[in-house]
C-alpha cells in the first residue's frame, strides 16, 4: 500500500477508551490513589476527551454500570458530545454483588440469576438512552473445586439467561460475549475460551459476537489465529486491548508483545480487504476497545500510549505487501512469506505517523503535548487525590 493510502486508512481508525481506566484502580493487594484521577463519570469523560483531542482517533468511551451510573443519561450523552465523544459499549457488573459469590447468570439459584438478568436488562435500557450499539458482557462465573457444581447444568442456566438478555437487545444492538481463561474461578470458568463464547453466540443469534480480551488466554495462545477464525465466521465483535506478562494484567497494550499486536492487525487488515463482503463487513464492525487499569503509571499518559501503540500496529500492518505475501503463501515459499510479513513489522512508521498528525493538526508527540499542556496539574488542583475507590476493588 502506498504511504498516501496508508494515511487515508489511518484516518478511519477508532479506538474506544474505558471509563474505568481513568479512575483509581489497583490490584488485590493495594490501590495507590493517583493525584487528579477521575472521581466520577463526568471527569472520566473529560479525561477521555483529552485523549481524543491529542490523538484524534479515540472518539468514544465505554461505561461500566454501576460505577458510571447517573440519573440523567441524556445530560451525560450531551456532555460527552460537547467534548467530541460518544458513549460506547455498556459493561454490566455481575461480579461485585454479595449474591454473586457462586456466580450470576449461571448461579444454581434462580433468584440470583433473575437478579443478574435484571441488572443486564437495566444496562440494555441504558444502551437505548445513550445510543450505544454494544453490550459488553464479561462473567466472573466459575467454580473453585471439582464437584462444586454440575458443569452442564451451569451451561444450560447460562444459555437460558443469555437468551433472555439477547431477546431484549435494541434493534441494532449487539451482545459481545467476553471469555476469560480463569479468575476469579480457579477450577472452572463458564465462559472460559473463545469456543464456549462462540458456541453460545451461535445458539443466540447473529448479533451475539465474541469479545477477545488479549489478557484472557492461557500462556502462548495464538490469539491472531482466534481472530482470523472469528473474522471468517462473522463472529468477531471486538477487542479488549491490553498487555499481559502472566495473567490478566491489564498493562498498556503492545508493551509486552508488540509482535502479537501486529499479527492481530495483519489479520484485521486482510479481512478489511477480503473479496468476501461478509468478511469485510465483520471487519468494519469490529469494536476496538481498550480494557486496562493503570495502577502505577500516570493514567492519561498510559491511555495515550495504548491508543498510539494500536495506531502504530495498524500502520505497520497496512504496509505489508499482501499481494506478494499471498503469492508466496500459495507457492509454499515459507521463508519468503515470513520475510514479507516481517517487512511490515520492521518498518519504522514514525515518519508516517508524524505526517498523519501534522496533516490533521494534531501534536506530533501526543504524550509530550499532554505533559506540556498542564492538564494533569489543572485537574489535580481541581480534583485533589480521591480515595482508592472508583469501581475496582481497593
Ligand atoms: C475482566 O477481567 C474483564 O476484562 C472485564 O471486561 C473488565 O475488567 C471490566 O469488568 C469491564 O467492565
Ligand atoms: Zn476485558
Ligand atoms: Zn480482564
Ligand atoms: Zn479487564
Amino acid at each position: 500500500m502506498r504511504p498516501e493510502e496508508v494515511l487515508e486508512r489511518l484516518k478511519t481508525q477508532r479506538i474506544e477508551t474505558p471509563s474505568w481506566g481513568y479512575g483509581n484502580s489497583g490490584t488485590r493487594f493495594k490501590t495507590f490513589p493517583a493525584p487528579g484521577a477521575a472521581r466520577n463519570v463526568w471527569e472520566k469523560i473529560e479525561d477521555a476527551a483529552e485523549v481524543h483531542r491529542l490523538t484524534g482517533i479515540a472518539p468514544s468511551i465505554a461505561l461500566h454500570i454501576p460505577w458510571d451510573r447517573t440519573e440523567d443519561w441524556e445530560r451525560l450523552k450531551r456532555f460527552a458530545e460537547e467534548r467530541g465523544l460518544r458513549i460506547g459499549a455498556i459493561n454490566p457488573n455481575l461480579f461485585q454483588e454479595e449474591e454473586y459469590k457462586l456466580g450470576s447468570l449461571a448461579h444454581p439459584d434462580r433468584k440470583v440469576r433473575d437478579k443478574a438478568v435484571a441488572h443486564v436488562l437495566e444496562c440494555i435500557e441504558i444502551m437505548r438512552a445513550t445510543g450505544s450499539r454494544d453490550l459488553s458482557l464479561w462473567l466472573a462465573d466459575g467454580t473453585n473445586y471439582a464437584g462444586q457444581d454440575h458443569l452442564r447444568a451451569r451451561k444450560h442456566r447460562l444459555r437460558e439467561a443469555l437468551e433472555r438478555v439477547y431477546a431484549a437487545l435494541p434493534a441494532h444492538g449487539r451482545l459481545l460475549l467476553e471469555y476469560k481463561f480463569f479468575e476469579p474461578g480457579f477450577y472452572f470458568t463458564d465462559l472460559s475460551d473463545w469456543g464456549t463464547a462462540y458456541a453460545h453466540c451461535l445458539g443466540l443469534g447473529e448479533r451475539a459476537q465474541v469479545l477477545v480480551d488479549l489478557g484472557h488466554h492461557a500462556q502462548a495462545t495464538n490469539i491472531e489465529a482466534i481472530v482470523a477464525f472469528l473474522l471468517d465466521e462473522g463472529r468477531l465483535g471486538g477487542f479488549h486491548f491490553n498487555a499481559r506478562r502472566y495473567a490478566d494484567d491489564d498493562l498498556i497494550v503492545g508493551t509486552t508483545n508488540p509482535f502479537e499486536l501486529f499479527c492481530i492487525y495483519t489479520e484485521l487488515v486482510q479481512a478489511e480487504e477480503d473479496p468476501d463482503p461478509e468478511v469485510r463487513r465483520t471487519a468494519q464492525e469490529v469494536a476496538y476497545m481498550i480494557d486496562q487499569s493503570h495502577n502505577i503509571e500516570p493514567k492519561l499518559e498510559a491511555m495515550l500510549y495504548s491508543v498510539l501503540n494500536c495506531q502504530e500496529a495498524y500502520a505497520k500492518a497496512l504496509l505489508v505487501d499482501y499481494v506478494a505475501l499471498h503469492q508466496a503463501q500459495a507457492q509454499g515459499a515459507v521463508l519468503e512469506a515470513h520475510r514479507i510479513l516481517m517487512e511490515g513489522f520492521r518498518a519504522d512508521v514514525r515518519p508516517l505517523l508524524r505526517e498523519f498528525r501534522e496533516g490533521l493538526g494534531l501534536p506530533v508527540d501526543p504524550i509530550q503535548a499532554h505533559r506540556n499542556s498542564g492538564y494533569l496539574q489543572r485537574v489535580s488542583a481541581e480534583r485533589g487525590t480521591a480515595s482508592a475507590g472508583g469501581g475496582f476493588p481497593s
